[in-house]
């Protein structure tokens, strides 16, 4: 009776010491700004032109965090601790046909898709499960000490089919022929094995000879990785073999096109790009745009 009595103390005490830790560390992750260091990152390859050719509605409510097209629609990952979802949207209107909600203790980030499945990144936990759920307090633990979770589901249904954990964070996501791309919001990407999500490689960012920190959502474009720069907006275009940014797409004058869209509490920066690769059609939006940007990049 005395050890077992012992034994709850016990796991009370470390319930409440990783919630302790846990709590402010995923309440910063969600409402601080970008550190001033990643404003000072200056271009070094060279900067496409492009020319805007669509503008299309946008949720203004969605933070996004991951978008993707496919067969007609954007599939779209939106964060925010407690708001965070995955969601079919019709490209023409915005209109959100189909939507999931996504655990309110995670964080939506990074979606791609893999043979008739979705694979979302949802990170970033909010505290510890209460004790009596065991097996989500250890998650939790396991989380905090490094790990995190994404969830894959069926297309057709958004319903969730498997869960898989890796270690880190886990930011922007996408796809090759036969391998998943992943940032963590480093200047490092991990190609990840699409069925057991194995890590079999990775890749450093540079620009000339300086690192890119802070890689954010991430689009395969016809044999280039497309990466958002948090919190800036521009797009690295970059070479999968050698890690190294080819150019830039300067995006800044999109946000003349749009109203002006408040900055607190949260930042609507420019994250979001999908490739109709059938149609050779990008599409780029932010966090909070009211707009999807359908624009053509001149790679010269
Ligand atoms: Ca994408």
């Amino acid at each position: 009776m005395r050890a077992k009595r012992i034994g709850i103390i016990v796991i009370g005490l470390l319930a409440l010491a990783t919630s302790a830790v846990i709590v402010p560390k995923r309440f910063r992750s969600a409402t601080a700004p970008p550190p001033a260091a990643v404003r000072e990152t200056q271009a070094v390859g060279s900067v496409f032109g492009y020319e805007i050719v669509g503008e299309y509605p946008h949720d203004a409510d969605a933070y996004t965090q991951g978008l993707i097209y496919l067969d007609g629609f954007l599939y779209e990952s939106t964060g925010i601790t407690g708001r965070s979802s995955l969601r079919k949207v019709r490209l023409e209107t915005g209109e959100v046909i189909q939507q999931r909600a996504v655990n309110p203790r995670d964080f939506g980030e990074g979606l791609t898709e893999w043979r008739g499945r979705l694979v979302q990144l949802t990170p970033r936990r909010r505290g510890s499960a209460p004790i009596w759920h065991l097996r989500t307090f250890f998650e939790d633990a396991r989380r905090h000490f490094g790990d995190n979770v994404g969830v894959t589901y069926d297309i057709a249904s958004l319903e969730p089919r498997s869960s898989f954990m890796y270690p880190g964070e886990g930011w922007g996501l996408t796809h090759d022929d036969h391998r998943l791309i992943m940032g963590d919001g480093s200047s490092k990407l991990r190609f990840l094995d699409p069925e057991t999500f194995v890590e079999l490689g990775r890749l450093e960012v540079f620009d000339g000879d300086k690192r890119v920190e802070n890689l954010n959502e991430l689009e395969f474009v016809d044999g280039k990785i497309y990466a958002n720069v948090l919190p800036q907006d521009r797009i690295a275009i970059i070479q999968p073999d050698t890690g190294q940014v080819i150019g830039w797409i300067d995006l800044a004058e999109l946000k003349s096109r749009m109203p002006p869209i408040p900055t607190e509490p949260l930042h609507p920066v420019m994250n979001g790009i999908a490739y109709d690769a059938a149609g050779r059609r990008l599409f780029v939006t932010g966090k909070l745009w009211p707009k999807v940007f359908e624009i053509r990049v001149r790679l010269q």
